[in-house]
């Protein structure tokens, strides 16, 4: 059996991925593109809570947010072309300029605001770590372990869950905490990630660490 993921409250941060307008809300966007944002927005309510237990606590909360340079200097001409036309990075969009920083759309939803203290990360990829500073961050804080929530679960999730997992993190993923468009990538997604004994990570809920928390705490 593989070893549990184990809660340690001094080496564990909780990375909350791209959790932005433009991802998740109606009008926005992803749901431009045809897609069902419920699929994404039912992880708000669960990961409010949870980031209300860990803030509770004062442990280390990472945002990260996809999106560009308004010159879209940052953003890989093959990256630039996919998408419909009209509904490619940095085209008008309902709520501003589609993923490029500074704009309504390309910030975190009100629900999940980050305060003061916490990082936020601007990622012009898919993963968390490429183009940015994640890494030194988490060597700054003492993290080895990553509680990982966001959106979407088969792209940015995955890609930073994969790409942490080789860096040596351990990972857990929640799964009322992420979310896809695709019920059926969601349900795969998760699968894949704990698969094999835990191939690049754990699966679990946000009730689940929200206890981990409460029992850490009537142990101190
Ligand atoms: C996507 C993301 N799906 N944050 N971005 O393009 O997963």
């Amino acid at each position: 059996m593989p070893a549990p993921f184990t809660f340690d409250q001094d080496t564990t941060a909780l990375l909350v991925i791209d959790m932005q307008r433009d991802f998740l809300l109606p009008g926005g966007f992803g749901e431009s593109l045809g897609n069902d944002v419920s699929q994404l927005s039912r992880t708000i309510e669960p990961l409010a809570a949870l980031m209300a237990a860990w803030r509770a606590e004062g442990l280390p909360i990472i945002h990260t947010r996809e999106g560009h340079e308004p010159d879209l200097s940052d953003c890989p001409p093959a990256k630039l072309r996919r998408g419909l036309p009209s509904q490619r990075i940095g085209d008008p969009g309902a709520f501003g300029r589609i993923l490029i920083r500074g704009e309504y759309g390309h910030d975190i939803v009100d629900e999940l605001a980050p305060v003061d203290g916490e990082v936020v990360l601007d990622k012009p990829g898919k993963g968390a770590f490429y183009a940015t500073d994640l890494q030194e961050i988490l060597d700054k804080f003492g993290i080895t372990r990553l509680i990982v929530t966001g959106v979407t679960t088969e792209v940015c999730v995955h890609t930073t869950v994969r790409e942490a997992n080789d860096r040596g993190y351990e990972c857990l993923v929640l799964a009322d905490c992420v979310g896809s468009y695709f019920p059926e990538f969601q349900r795969v997604g998760l699968e894949m990630i704990a698969a094999q004994g835990g191939i690049f990570g754990w699966v679990a809920d946000s009730p689940t660490v929200i206890a981990a928390i409460a029992a850490s705490e009537e142990q101190k």
